[in-house]
């Protein structure tokens, strides 16, 4: 019953998160249209993004030792809205950080970088948390999102661990070892990829000066 109370309380909360994801999506389309201009390509391939589902927000209240109830999902949980940039070079992840660190619109609060330190799985990607202005229409407020940032090789490992092994262990060590081999020589490939395109930009340098 109590639960079910929360349930109907959090869906008159959501205007607040789909209206902050609206926000935050703008805000990344204009760091997209300028970005565009800085490089001779366009360094995001694509954006992502979603709202977290009741379930996927119970159970990690759960994990983390809270009650059901809409005052510890808006103290606990700041990742409801989520976003996620795939760009086409590493070296993309990071401009990208900078650029939304200089943001006057969002605020930066957390930044992880799983790509400095990988975690344990494999797992790599550049999190951000950042603080949404919402302007509803009698009120203002804040809202957190998650931006998580990575390359399309770190992409590809994400996705298809999500889908091997969704929020589980792998049923062996075999296996887990297996994908942490796996995301380390994507790692590679992306380190070569950087090296061919500094090269690459370099001969073309050369070659315009003659
Ligand atoms: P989903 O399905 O994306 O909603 P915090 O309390 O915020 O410090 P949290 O939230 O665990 O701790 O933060 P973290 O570790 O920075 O980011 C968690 C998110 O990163 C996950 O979200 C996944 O999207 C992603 N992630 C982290 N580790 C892995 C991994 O090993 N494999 C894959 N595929 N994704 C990973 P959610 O909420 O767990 O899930």
């Amino acid at each position: 019953m109590g639960m079910d109370i929360e349930i109907m309380k959090l869906n008159s909360e959501m205007i607040k998160y789909t209206s902050a994801l609206k926000v935050l999506e703008t805000q990344l389309e204009i760091i997209n249209d300028t970005f565009k201009y800085t490089k001779s390509y366009n360094p995001i391939e694509h954006i992502k993004t979603r709202i977290k589902t009741v379930d996927s927000i119970k159970k990690k209240l759960k994990k983390k030792g809270y009650r059901f109830t809409v005052k510890n999902i808006e103290e606990h949980i700041n990742d409801i809205v989520g976003v996620r940039v795939i760009c086409s070079f590493e070296d993309d992840v990071y401009d990208l950080v900078d650029i939304i660190r200089k943001s006057e619109i969002l605020t930066v609060v957390k930044e992880k970088d799983y790509i400095k330190t990988p975690k344990p799985t494999g797992y790599r990607s550049y999190h951000m948390i950042v603080k949404v202005p919402v302007p509803l229409i009698n009120d203002n407020v804040e809202i957190y999102a998650e931006i998580q940032i990575r390359t399309l090789a770190m992409d590809l490992w994400a996705s298809l661990d999500h889908k091997l092994n969704y929020k589980s262990d792998y049923t062996t060590k075999r296996i887990a070892n297996k994908m942490y081999k796996i995301s380390n020589e994507l790692f590679k490939i992306d380190e070569e990829m950087s090296k061919t395109l500094k090269l690459e930009n370099k001969i073309k340098k050369q070659t315009k000066k003659k």
